[in-house]
Order: structure tokens, then C-alpha cells, then sequence
């Protein structure tokens, strides 16, 4: 273990002794020990969050990282998508989104670190895990595993990669940014599905990311059986409880999942920052150095990037920046919070291992000593629900349930997980500023469409026997895939006459669209959870020859699970009953294929063809009809805010703006009525299905343009609808304005950038900071109490005790993007002595 550890840093003296690094930046050496990375000869106590660069378009890159970097982060963290980078064999394509030289350059630019996880298995929630289609089809492949086929494109791949980087003098040892980078992922939950065949596999990507000498050293991240010198890491909601599985290797953290994706026919996810904090806290107090949040900004999967089945469009993740680039309150600043609080122990926290005391039930001290008098502390009440107040180190300390408190001297709290003093967002102030905008879209002149055809429309398709599974069929150049048959019923109905049958479709997933002699007749559906369905429906069909067309559609290759790459999709069984001479499996009858939808292969989603003749004009707008492509000019709101189309009253389909996709919509589909809470219990251990919101909702109903799709003056905005919708009822929303709020006691404490060792920090005050986004200004104070106001944010009212404090907060506040309020008596006066007294403000940001 210890020698090839040895070798990469040996490899790495050589590089820079040749000189051919020189030219730019400064030289980094990135090793570790069994405590931290160490980067320069000293180790980090590291922040680190994910962003994914294609979930957002390379103008959002620069504010996105500053907002990382402002709240407190250290490292960016992003996976490498293999499946956009090499869409053809051989041919590499890193332009726009997909830019990752200048993703990595920008985040160097803001001064922050780079985690690259190669993988090149990404999951991600990102379409076949991010593995190329082309892939699947090279014959005698096997995905993951020790196949030789897989590995040398694999090999291939990384190789790549870590080329491009090192032209670019991007590794830390070159002047650049990457101090760490990721072969695999999260191998270790499917290894066992594998065999010997999985255990080969790891060893060999190890060997090979080592044998690229990056210079930097390579995590496997939930890799149990992780070989030296990689360090294998902790995926997870909490990692307190890991260690990794050497002594030699630091603890590591490489998703901690701010919030969870969202799925179509879903209630939306979401993780309170008090335990989001507290999972880091703990984290922190146990020994961890390194730890990212996955997601920091989740952002949108545009185009036909979401992963699947059934991965919604929006990837926000409850994430500390929402999918528009906004920062998301009280998350945010709570965390920034504790990265100041953590930043403050650091030389604490690296310079020695833990000493653990227990305090009581649930409840326990880590203390980390400099020298026998000089000590940072950690004070944890583990509890899922009974408060305590504990004594330590000579003095009473009060900790909430599921919360832990921050002491930079083993005496002061600075922070503690559970008290938000942070901030609150309210109400976004939304506008279509957009009244041209949207006196457009709701004149239903405005529009023009154009019906598909059901079923075939081509010459370029073709006749097969039975049934072909979906994806070996369409190859993943469409979501789309007709399977059309005709049955003739002369025998069993006089001419002129009608009669009824049962048709049952059953299908691997993920929705089918159904015709009987081009009419619609049903729509089945799976969900995230499980794909597959069924479809049972009384049809009637006519003497002699009846149509039946089935378009069967994706919504996001699978991304994850042992062998997830061979799952299939599409249409398996059907099955008609109640013809008198029994023939009534069609499964194996003769069926005409055709891959993709006429609308796609004449490019109405394209500007070029904004113009054209197939396009109807009308005065009667169709609504509520299924398969249609509707197309509209848009003006764009004024500003240089992001933008939002609710499509809440459209079915399914997909939007393009001026020949961009931005993604898939299913607004039609609601989540289930139960299941919700609004006021989510912070205290006990969280999983993805514990906090949920907007129970019988869409999961999505605004869908992301970003700013610099649009521009000044007239845009092109086209719909494929599948369902049916009301297009002229669509609006086009940008924010204008927040209503923002913060509750602050005497009692909590003062921010811990006052902090100065050997201070009386008890003698500081507490304050509220207000903040608004940047560019906007706070331009009214709705409420500001000083006393013991009542209610929550957003619903405050003065307390028995009060005083109003408005003037003194606009002085302070009005036509600032940001303010800070002291909680001081001598300003406010004191309307109630020896009462705990607090102030409570609401305002509102307005650009
Ligand atoms: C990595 O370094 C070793 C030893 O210097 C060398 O033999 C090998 O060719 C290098 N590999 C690559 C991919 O540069
Ligand atoms: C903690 O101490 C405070 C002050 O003495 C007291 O009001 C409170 O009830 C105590 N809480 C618990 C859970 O013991
Ligand atoms: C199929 O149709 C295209 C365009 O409609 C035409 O150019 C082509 O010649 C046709 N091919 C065959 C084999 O009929
Ligand atoms: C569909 O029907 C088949 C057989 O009738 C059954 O085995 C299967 O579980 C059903 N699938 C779903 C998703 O209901
Ligand atoms: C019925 O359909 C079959 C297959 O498409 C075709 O060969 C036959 O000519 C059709 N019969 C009538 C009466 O349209
Ligand atoms: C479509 O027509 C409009 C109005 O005549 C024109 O401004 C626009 O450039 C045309 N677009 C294309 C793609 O030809
Ligand atoms: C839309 O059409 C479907 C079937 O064609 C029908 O069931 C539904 O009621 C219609 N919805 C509206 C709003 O007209
Ligand atoms: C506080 O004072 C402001 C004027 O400074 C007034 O508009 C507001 O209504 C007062 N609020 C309360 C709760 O008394
Ligand atoms: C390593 C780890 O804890 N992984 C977990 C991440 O979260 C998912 C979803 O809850 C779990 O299934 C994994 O086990």
C-alpha cells in the first residue's frame, strides 16, 4: 500500500522537476494521511459541493461558484459525462454546457478547488448513468465488470479525460485546480451482483487511474474493498459511523445528500437544514476532513439528459442554490454559517484525533487539543426528540434534540445546528413583467400547430414478427417507438356492424399512448419506482380491417442498479379477448415499427422551420388533443433574471425556446394525495421519503429557461404535446422581487466571523443579517419588532412586549443589498428589562 502511495509522489516531484508544468499557476503537491488531504505539506479541513456543469449553461457558471465560494465552500465537486463527451464513437464533443476545460477554469478563476469524478459511470440520475448507448451495442459487451471490451473503452475514456486536463495544466501539481479525482462510483452497492467478475473489475480500476498519473490522489467513493492508495469514501445521509478501510486513509464524505431528486407522478423531496447540519457537524466531530454536498446546485436537466425512469426535469434538489441560481434560505446561510463555525476549529480539528466523552443518554463531547489547555469542542445531543442541557468542561450548556454545538475554545457556542438565526426566504415576488409576453401566449390567435400522424409516417420503417424491446430498437436516438398492427375482423362482424373487445397491454415501462383506428384510446404509465404497467380497455372495432398503433415512450434511460444498463423497456405482451375464433395473442403476430415521431424528423422544434407552411394558423386553437406540436412567439420579460414557463396547463411532452430544449413536462401526472408534511420534523434520521411537499401537485409545474436562451424582443417557443393541453393558458414568470425575514434572540449567538480567540465573545452581540439577492435592493420594511414577537416568519405579530423598531431598521436597511441589524437595548431601548427579548423582521428585496 505504502509504495504505490511512494510512486505517486515520486511521479510528481519528476513532473516538476522537468520543468514542463512551470508556466503557469502555482506549482500543488495533494497527498493525504490517515486524517486529512494533505495539499502543500499541510492538511485540510475541506467544504466541498457538487455542480454539475451541463445543469446549467456556462453564463450561470461564474455567479453559481461565487455563491459556493460565499457560502463557504472550498472544493467544487462534478461527475464527467461520458455519454455527451463522445456521442459517436471516436468523436468528442466539449462545447457550451458541456465545456468541462472551461467549468474547471471558471471554478479556478473564483479561487476554489476541483473534485473530478471521472467515473466514468456517473448515475447522477442522468440519463443510462452517463454511459454512451453506443456502448451497449458493441457486441459481447458487458457493462462494469471485468470484460475486455468495457475496459478498453473505459480505459479510453479516462485516458481522455485526464488528458485534456493535463493539456490544460489543470491538475494541482500543473498550477491547476483538481487536488482529487474519482475512478468508478459507488460500485461497492452493486459489486456483489458481479461476482469475481466485480472484484477483478475494482482492482483493475484502480490500476488504471493510478497508471494515468494524475498526480492527485483518486477516491472510490462507497468502495469497501477500495485498493491502496485509493481512498475509498462515505456516500450517505450521515457518515459519522464510517471509517475508511485502511488507517493510512483520511475520512472522507463525498455525497451528503442536501435534499433528493424528484420524479414525475412524485411529491417534491426536501431535507431541513437543522439536519443537514447536524449530519455535518457530526460528521466533522467524529474525525471526518473532507465532505461534499451533493447537490450543492442541483439545476435542470435540459434536452433529454434526466435520467431514469421518470426523473423529473427540475434537478433543485432542495439544494443550498435552488435550479434557477437563486440562494435557497435559510439553508444557505445556515451552512455558511457552520463552515465559518468548523473554518474556526480547523487547526483543532487536523492537528489531533478526537478525545470522546460521554455526556449522557444520546448525548456526548469530542474534544480536539492543541495543547492541554488550548481546545476545541464538539457537545452532540443525539436524541431524536428529549432536549438536555449538559455540563462540560465546568459550564451548562443547553443542546436541543438532534443537534450539535460548535465551542472554538471549549467554552463559547458559536453555533449550534438546530438554532437557524439564518435568514428566511418568503413568498417569491413573481412577475411576467411579461404583460406583452403573455398577452400573446393567452391570445390563442397567436399560435400555430401542426398534428402528427398516428402511427406509421414513413417509408424508413419496418416489419418484424412479435414484439422488440424498446431501447435495441430506437437506440436512444428517440423517446419514441410506434409498434402497429392491423386486425381484420370480417369473420366475427357483419359488415356494417360493430363489436367490443378487450385489449391488454403490458409493457416494461415507461408510458404507452394507445389508437384503436387512429383514435385515442388510453394511456398507461409506470413510475420511478417501478416502470412497468399494464393497460386494460374496452375497445370496439369494426367490420373488417381495424388499426391498432402503440407509441411507447422513454422518459430517461435507467441510471442505476446491478447490470441497469441491459434493463429494457417498451411493449411485451397483447393480448385481445372476445374474438370468437380464439386467436387473441398479437404478441407474436406481425407488427411494423417505426422509431421517432414525424414531428421530430421534420425539426419543428427548430428555428429554421419557424417559418414554414406545415405549420397551421387558425382562429379555433385545438385543445385538449393529443400528439400535437403547438408554436408560439414569445417577447421576453425585461431583466437579467432567469426565466419560467408554467406549463400547468399542459399533459406531457417536451419545450424547446428558440430550438433549445428545455427539457421534458408532465404536469398531467399528480403526485399522490398523502403523504406530505409542511412543517417536516428536523429530529431523527431522515430518508428520502420523510419530508415531502405538494402532495397531489405535479411534480413540476415551472420549467427553467435560462436567461440566455432568450433574447431582446421576439423568441421562438414550440410545445410537442402527447396528452393534450391548453397552450394559450402557458405563462412566462422572472422574479422581481423576495420577501425575506429573520428572528434573532438575545440569546443566540453573535456571528461567528466576531469571533477572536482569547476574547470575551459572550460580550458581542447577536444580529440579524439581512440579504438580498445580488443586484437587488431591500425597498420596504414590512414588519420590524423589537420585544417578544409573536408567530412565525411571514406571519409576525408584536408580542405584549414591543417596540417598534421599523425607522431604525430602514435607516440601516433601505437600498442595500445586504444589512446587518445589532441587537443592541441601547438603540432599541428596552420595553421589557430582565425579559429575553428578541427581533423579528420581514422586508422585502425587490430588483
Ligand atoms: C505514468 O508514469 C509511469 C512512470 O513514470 C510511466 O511508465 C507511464 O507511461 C506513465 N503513464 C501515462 C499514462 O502517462
Ligand atoms: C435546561 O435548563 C433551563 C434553565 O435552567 C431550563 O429552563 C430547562 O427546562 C432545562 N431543559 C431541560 C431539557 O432540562
Ligand atoms: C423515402 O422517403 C424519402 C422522403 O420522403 C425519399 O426521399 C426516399 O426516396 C424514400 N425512400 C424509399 C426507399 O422509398
Ligand atoms: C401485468 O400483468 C401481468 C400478468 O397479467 C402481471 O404478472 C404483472 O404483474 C402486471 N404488471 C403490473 C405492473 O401490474
Ligand atoms: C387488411 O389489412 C391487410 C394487412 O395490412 C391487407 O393486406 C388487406 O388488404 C386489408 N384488407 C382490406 C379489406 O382492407
Ligand atoms: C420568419 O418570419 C419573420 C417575419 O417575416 C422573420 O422576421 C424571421 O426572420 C423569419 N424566420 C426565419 C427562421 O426565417
Ligand atoms: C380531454 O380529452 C380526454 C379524452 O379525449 C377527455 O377524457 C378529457 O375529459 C378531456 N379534457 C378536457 C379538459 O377537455
Ligand atoms: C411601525 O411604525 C411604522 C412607521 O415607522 C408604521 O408604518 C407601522 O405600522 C408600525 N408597525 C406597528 C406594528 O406598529
Ligand atoms: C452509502 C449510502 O449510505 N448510500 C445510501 C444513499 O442513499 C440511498 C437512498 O436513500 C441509499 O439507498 C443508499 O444506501
Amino acid at each position: 500500500m505504502g509504495s504505490k502511495k511512494v510512486r505517486v509522489i515520486a511521479v510528481l516531484v519528476v513532473l516538476v522537476f522537468e520543468g514542463y508544468y512551470w508556466e503557469k499557476g502555482h506549482s500543488t503537491t495533494v497527498t493525504y494521511d490517515h486524517k486529512a488531504l494533505v495539499i502543500d505539506g499541510k492538511r485540510r479541513i475541506l467544504q466541498s459541493g457538487s455542480i454539475h456543469y451541463p445543469r446549467s449553461t456556462p453564463e450561470m457558471w461564474p455567479d453559481i461558484i461565487k455563491k459556493s465560494k460565499e457560502g463557504g465552500l472550498d472544493v467544487i465537486e462534478t461527475y464527467v459525462f461520458w455519454n455527451y463527451h463522445e456521442p459517436v464513437k471516436g468523436k468528442y464533443y466539449f462545447e457550451g454546457r458541456f465545456d468541462l476545460v472551461r467549468f474547471v477554469k471558471t471554478v479556478q478563476e473564483a479561487g476554489l478547488l476541483v473534485h473530478l469524478r471521472i467515473g466514468p459511470y456517473a448515475c447522477a440520475e442522468w440519463n443510462y448513468g452517463g454511459f454512451p448507448v453506443w456502448l451497449h451495442f458493441i457486441p459481447g459487451i458487458q457493462f462494469r465488470t471485468t470484460n475486455n471490451l468495457f475496459k478498453k473503452e473505459m480505459k479510453l475514456f479516462l485516458a481522455k479525460i485526464v488528458g485534456l486536463m493535463k493539456d490544460e495544466n489543470l491538475f494541482a501539481s500543473q498550477g491547476g485546480p483538481i487536488i482529487l479525482a474519482q475512478v468508478e462510483n459507488e460500485y461497492g452497492n452493486v459489486e456483489g451482483s458481479y461476482g469475481v467478475g466485480g472484484e477483478l473489475y475494482v482492482k483493475w480500476a484502480a490500476e488504471t487511474a493510478v497508471n494515468l498519473n494524475t498526480t492527485v490522489p483518486w477516491v472510490m467513493c462507497t468502495q469497501h474493498d477500495a485498493p491502496d492508495p485509493i481512498i475509498n469514501t462515505c456516500n450517505g445521509f450521515y457518515c459519522d459511523q464510517f471509517s475508511p478501510n485502511s488507517p493510512s486513509k483520511p475520512k472522507m464524505w463525498t455525497e451528503n445528500y442536501s435534499g433528493w431528486f424528484l420524479a414525475f407522478g412524485n411529491a417534491i423531496p426536501y431535507r431541513p437544514a437543522e439536519d443537514l447540519a447536524f449530519a455535518v457537524a457530526r460528521f466533522f466531530e467524529t474525525g471526518g476532513t473532507f465532505q461534499n454536498y451533493y447537490m450543492y446546485f442541483g439545476g435542470t436537466n435540459f434536452g433529454r439528459t434526466a435520467g431514469g425512469p421518470l426523473v423529473a426535469t427540475s434537478y433543485d434538489y432542495d439544494a443550498p442554490i435552488d435550479e434557477y441560481g437563486y440562494i435557497r434560505q435559510p439553508k444557505w446561510s445556515h451552512l455558511r454559517d457552520l463552515h465559518k463555525a468548523i473554518k474556526l476549529c480547523e487547526e483543532h480539528l487536523i492537528s489531533s484525533d478526537p478525545i470522546q466523552v460521554q455526556l449522557g443518554t444520546n448525548l456526548e463531547a469530542h474534544i480536539y487539543s492543541k495543547t492541554s489547555n488550548d481546545c476545541v469542542a464538539f457537545l452532540a445531543n443525539y436524541d431524536s426528540s428529549l432536549d438536555a442541557n449538559v455540563t462540560f468542561n465546568g459550564n451548562s450548556y443547553f443542546l436541543p434534540a438532534w443537534s450539535v454545538s460548535i465551542l472554538p475554545d471549549c467554552k463559547n457556542v458559536i453555533f449550534n445546528t438546530a438554532k437557524v438565526v439564518a435568514q428566511r426566504n418568503l413568498q417569491v415576488i413573481s412577475s411576467a413583467h411579461a404583460s406583452s409576453a403573455n398577452e400573446l401566449l393567452r391570445a390563442p390567435s397567436a399560435w400555430s400547430w401542426y398534428k402528427e400522424k398516428v402511427g406509421i409516417w414513413s417509408n424508413n420503417s419496418f416489419v418484424e414478427s412479435g414484439l422488440l424491446e424498446h431501447i435495441d430498437t430506437t437506440k436512444d436516438t428517440s423517446d419514441y417507438l410506434w409498434y402497429t398492427t392491423s386486425i381484420n375482423v370480417e369473420e366475427d362482424i357483419m359488415p356494417g356492424k360493430e363489436k367490443d373487445y378487450l385489449l391488454h397491454i403490458e409493457s416494461l415501462g415507461h408510458a404507452a399512448l394507445v389508437f384503436v383506428n387512429k383514435r385515442l384510446q388510453g394511456f398507461g404509465y409506470g413510475n420511478h419506482e417501478d416502470e412497468s404497467f399494464n393497460l386494460t380497455k374496452k375497445i370496439t372495432f369494426h367490420h373488417g380491417n381495424n388499426t391498432l398503433d402503440i407509441l411507447s415512450m422513454m422518459i430517461g434511460l435507467q441510471n442505476y442498479g446491478p447490470w441497469f444498463d441491459v434493463a429494457g423497456a417498451g411493449i411485451y405482451s397483447v393480448i385481445l379477448s372476445g374474438l370468437m375464433d380464439g386467436k387473441n395473442d398479437l404478441s407474436y403476430g406481425e407488427w411494423s415499427y417505426q422509431v421517432g415521431l414525424e414531428g421530430e424528423y421534420l425539426g419543428l422544434d427548430k428555428i429554421s422551420l419557424a417559418n414554414s407552411s406545415l405549420w397551421t394558423q387558425g382562429t379555433v386553437l385545438p385543445v385538449n388533443h393529443s400528439l400535437i406540436w403547438y408554436k408560439v412567439t414569445i417577447l421576453a420579460p425585461e431583466g437579467k433574471g432567469p426565466l419560467a414557463l408554467n406549463l400547468a396547463s399542459m399533459g406531457k411532452g417536451q419545450a424547446w425556446v428558440n430550438g433549445q430544449s428545455i427539457g421534458r413536462y408532465w404536469t398531467a401526472y399528480l403526485s399522490p394525495s398523502t403523504g406530505c408534511t409542511d412543517n417536516c420534523d428536523y429530529r431523527g434520521t431522515f430518508d428520502p421519503y420523510k419530508c415531502l411537499k405538494d402532495c397531489g401537485q405535479p411534480a413540476q409545474s415551472l420549467y427553467h429557461i435560462p436567461r440566455t436562451w432568450v433574447h431582446p424582443g421576439e423568441n421562438l417557443l414550440v410545445l410537442h404535446e402527447e396528452l393534450g393541453g391548453d397552450p394559450s393558458k402557458i405563462s412566462l414568470l422572472t422574479r422581481t422581487g423576495q420577501e425575506i425575514c429573520a428572528h434573532v434572540s438575545e440569546a443566540d449567538p453573535p456571528p461567528a466571523d466576531s469571533w477572536k480567540p482569547n476574547q470575551e465573545f459572550n460580550s458581542q452581540i447577536p444580529e440579524v443579517r439581512l440579504n438580498c439577492e445580488q443586484g437587488w435592493h431591500i425597498n420596504m420594511i414590512n414588519f420590524a419588532s423589537f420585544g417578544t414577537p409573536r408567530g412565525n416568519c411571514g406571519t409576525f405579530s408584536p408580542g405584549i412586549c414591543h417596540v417598534n423598531v421599523t425607522s431604525i431598521v430602514q435607516q440601516a436597511c433601505i437600498g442595500q443589498e445586504r444589512c446587518a441589524i445589532p441587537i443592541s437595548t441601547t438603540k432599541f431601548g428596552d420595553p421589557c428589562p430582565q425579559v429575553l427579548k428578541s427581533l423579528a423582521i420581514e422586508a422585502l428585496c425587490s430588483a
